[in-house]
């Protein structure tokens, strides 16, 4: 639908008043940006409809990724431009008055998610769209979303992420749609007719509102649903009125154990806790999201038995999990299956993707806890742990001393990553080392017993998001080089090879960096008052706060090169800007201190006359999508730098190479097919081998305490955390030294400084030969396109979902 410069102005004005009684002099700028998504929602609406009749009246294949998780970022963009009305609108807007990128500026970013997993399922709907699959998400509408984030004399404080103080403009309540989630109560069970059934008693009802989101794609007609679910409370079952009032208390009770439920996203990322209140979020998602799709089924199939033929059902790690049994639950209980033919169903309709060895992130839940809250549910998960306990025990003989390893329920504990490999037709991980890993360690007893499940989809990204909408400047300049074929097909990106050593072409994407950057030095400048030299090299750690993603080996190259300067204030080197930006867990202490590091070592430079003419540090608060889209474009320098074998696979590596970073990394997750892509000449990298990492953890060989007194570098860059040098208050930052020396340094910072240094140092050499860097730079870009989300979406669809793309056909 295309839509003239005229026509909008007209558009904009008419809506203006009708929705907010104004003329357009007097609006101000989320008034306009209010407005101008409820032009564009018009528009989608219309699409919208068409793609679900299409899909209707197709009996398509459709899938649902299940996710606790979406990240979605701002989507005015991303709706103007798939819509093809990017220019119309920002022209329209500047003859109305407005500048465009106020009103986009407007938009909350909708934090639903911690990091990567949640970032991960956003590119996925977006490459779902955009190649006209039939996919939908399905996850909690989170009043509050992941905490702000502010620094307060040099720490993390949190403050509620309150995202829809204002109308959210993209959502659509769909009351029609609700279903019931019942909690607690108990089970009878009942013969009948020569059946067990089996009856819930006094369980508490929870009402699931679904608010819809359309996801649409780049310029085509598909607009995919992302359905989020909220919990309400029911007024039906109280007698308000009654002449003590107590049931008028019971339901105000009730209504705040029910609002709850999906209250706020829980911000730890990685590290996993048992909390009650988790766990109903989990059933919640579950339970509304699978009822909805039966119930529709059911009004487009004749017979379940089709189920695994119509649907796939993708669940983003284990927080999904409970769709396993609460499928198995609805096939038995509702649609009156046998077991065999439930299961049968069930496991060819289940899909399951891994995103972490680390055992402080795999989650189980204790049995009393899932016995009480869920009460059919943990009966059918006792069944399935018999049933494949037996199976193992008898078809599997070599394998009975592994029997108590594999169970679903040992020790009191439900293991959920068990339960989803038995209960899914298909296991991936995320990048090949990570998929290798699985299968030859830490689910090796499972890839014995079901070799066929496991396979590998290694994570991409949206370049549409990443590049196109990112950065403006760098995709003109390769349109200008190559054509635009690469939006819709980033394999095409590879073309630009031939530009590598073009001395004109470099010039350009030279220019184009420097111009990201000065605007990056611009924005550092309005928001932290900190004056940043845009000349120097920009070098960016940007990702959550955890000890494995080690920004703490970064500080330590820092806090080497202020004593190197110190003892040497003329030294040669290429001024250095390091940015980071990071949110720690609340209760994660370690992490938090490490925040207070940056920032004490940031300021310590800051205020040191002859070290800061050569680096700086800069911690950007409140790390979010937006702010990214910021960064990126700007960096020179990607930090990946990971205890090996610990980051299943990262994406934020892939935006900085798409955007003409190069990367220093460690060989962890996608870091390695990166480098298999660009070759060791265009990438640093660096450390100990995820091999190592793994022998050294089951040989407990490592000493940190012997590299620390054999390397006097390290000496010095620790014994500032403790001698009072960095911080007045002596035991600030203790726990940090006493993590690295006490215990024994379990993410190997001090093992890895040294190859570290070294990696920057033949960095920095490199930098210092522009031409030879931005043939790097280039070379990064070209090899991008593999790690376009869009490549992934296609393996996904083809390997393990069986779903096609669709035209959607006009209706209107
Ligand atoms: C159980 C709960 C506390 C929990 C919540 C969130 C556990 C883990 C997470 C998030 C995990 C996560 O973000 N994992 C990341 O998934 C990315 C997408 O596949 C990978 O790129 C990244 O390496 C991995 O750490």
């Amino acid at each position: 639908m295309s839509l003239s410069v005229q026509e909008f102005r007209q558009q904009f004005s008419d809506k203006l008043m009708t929705t907010f009684g104004k003329k357009v002099e007097k609006a101000t700028p989320f008034e306009a940006f209010q407005t101008v998504g409820l032009i564009l929602r018009e528009l989608l609406n219309r699409k919208w409809q068409d793609t679900k009749g299409t899909y209707r009246s197709n009996s398509q294949k459709q899938v649902y990724y299940f996710s606790m998780e979406f990240l979605l970022g701002r989507l005015m963009i991303t709706n103007l431009l798939n819509s093809g009305l990017l220019e119309t609108c920002k022209q329209g807007l500047e003859e109305l008055g407005f500048n465009l990128e106020e009103v986009l500026g407007q938009e909350q970013d909708p934090g639903l998610g911690n990091g990567d997993l949640g970032r991960l399922a956003a590119c996925f709907l977006d490459s779902l769209a955009s190649l006209e699959l039939p996919g939908h998400g399905c996850g909690i509408r989170y009043k509050y979303g992941l905490f702000q984030q502010k620094i307060v004399d040099g720490n993390q404080v949190e403050l509620p992420d309150y995202w829809l103080k204002n109308e959210y403009v993209w959502e659509t309540k769909r009351l029609d749609q609700t279903v019931e989630v019942h909690f607690g109560g108990e089970i009878e069970t009942v013969e009948e007719s020569g059946r067990l059934t089996f009856k819930h008693h006094h369980y508490e009802k929870v009402l699931a509102v679904p608010y819809d989101i359309p996801v649409s794609g780049y310029q085509n007609h598909t607009v995919n649903t992302l359905r989020l679910w909220s919990a309400e409370s029911t007024t039906n079952d109280f007698h308000f009125y009654s002449i003590d009032r107590k049931d008028y208390y019971h339901y105000l009770d009730y209504k705040r154990s029910v609002e709850q439920i999906s209250e706020f996203l829980y911000p730890d990322d990685s590290s996993y806790e048992g909390r009650l209140l988790r766990l109903k979020q989990q059933y919640f998602l579950v339970s509304a999201g699978l009822q909805c799709i039966l119930r529709e089924f059911k009004n487009s199939y004749p017979s379940v038995d089709l189920l695994p033929e119509k649907i796939a059902i993708q669940i983003n790690d284990t927080h999904p999990s409970l769709v396993i049994p609460e499928l198995m639950r609805l096939l038995l209980d509702q649609e009156q299956l046998s077991w065999e033919k439930a299961w049968e169903l069930t496991t060819r309709t289940v899909a399951y993707t891994n995103h972490t060895t680390m055992s402080e992130a795999l989650e189980t839940w204790p049995v009393d806890m899932v016995k009480t809250l869920l009460p059919r549910i943990y009966m059918i998960i006792h069944e399935i742990n018999e049933r494949f306990c037996r199976h193992l025990w008898l078809a599997h003989p070599t394998l009975r001393d592994e029997i108590k390893h594999m169970a679903i329920i040992s020790y009191g504990q439900i293991h959920m990553a068990h339960l989803a490999i038995v209960g899914s037709y298909s296991v991936n991980g995320v990048a090949k080392l990570h998929t290798d890993i699985l299968k030859n360690s830490v689910m090796k007893p499972f890839y014995t017993v079901f070799p066929e499940k496991f396979n590998n989809k290694t994570n991409g990204i949206t370049h549409r998001r990443w590049l196109l909408m990112a950065n403006p400047p760098l995709a003109s300049l390769i349109t200008e080089a190559i054509g635009e074929t690469w939006v819709r097909e980033p394999k095409q990106l590879i073309t630009l090879l031939k530009y590598a050593g073009d001395a004109a072409f470099q010039e350009k994407i030279a220019g184009v960096k420097q111009a990201n950057k000065t605007a990056l030095a611009k924005y550092i400048q309005e928001r932290t008052g900190i004056r940043v030299d845009d000349r120097s090299i920009f070098d960016v750690h940007i990702k959550r706060l955890h000890g494995y993603k080690r920004q703490l080996l970064n500080v330590f190259h820092i806090l080497h090169l202020y004593e190197m300067i110190r003892d040497n204030p003329n030294m040669d080197m290429v001024p250095r800007t390091f940015i980071f930006g990071a949110k720690a867990a609340p209760g994660y202490h370690f992490a938090k201190k490490v925040i207070k590091l940056i920032t004490t070592t940031a300021a310590k430079i800051a205020a040191d006359p002859i070290v800061r003419e050569k680096i700086r540090v800069v911690f950007l608060e409140n790390y979010n999508v937006s702010l990214a889209e910021q960064i990126i474009p700007a960096t020179d320098v990607s930090e990946q730098i990971s205890t090996a074998s610990k980051e299943a696979s990262g994406t934020g590596n892939m935006k900085f190479m798409l955007n003409g970073a190069i990367t220093i990394g460690t060989l962890d997750g996608a870091n390695v097919e990166i480098r298999e892509m660009v070759g060791p000449d265009n990438i640093f990298t660096f450390g100990l081998t995820a091999e190592d990492v793994l022998a050294y953890q089951l040989s407990r060989m490592y000493r940190s305490r012997d590299v620390y007194n054999g390397d006097q570098r390290i000496r010095r860059v620790m014994d500032q955390l403790v001698n009072g040098s960095l911080s007045n208050d002596d035991v600030e930052f203790k726990d940090i030294y006493y993590t690295l020396l006490s215990n024994n340094d379990e993410y190997f910072v001090l093992k890895d400084f040294d190859s570290y240094v070294e990696a920057q140092d033949l960095l920095e050499q490199a930098y210092r030969q522009p031409t030879e860097w931005l043939k790097k730079s280039i070379t990064n870009i070209a090899h991008s396109g593999k790690f376009s989300s869009d490549r992934t979406i296609s393996e996904y669809a083809s390997e393990i979902w069986d779903i096609h793309p669709v035209t959607i056909s006009s209706t209107t």
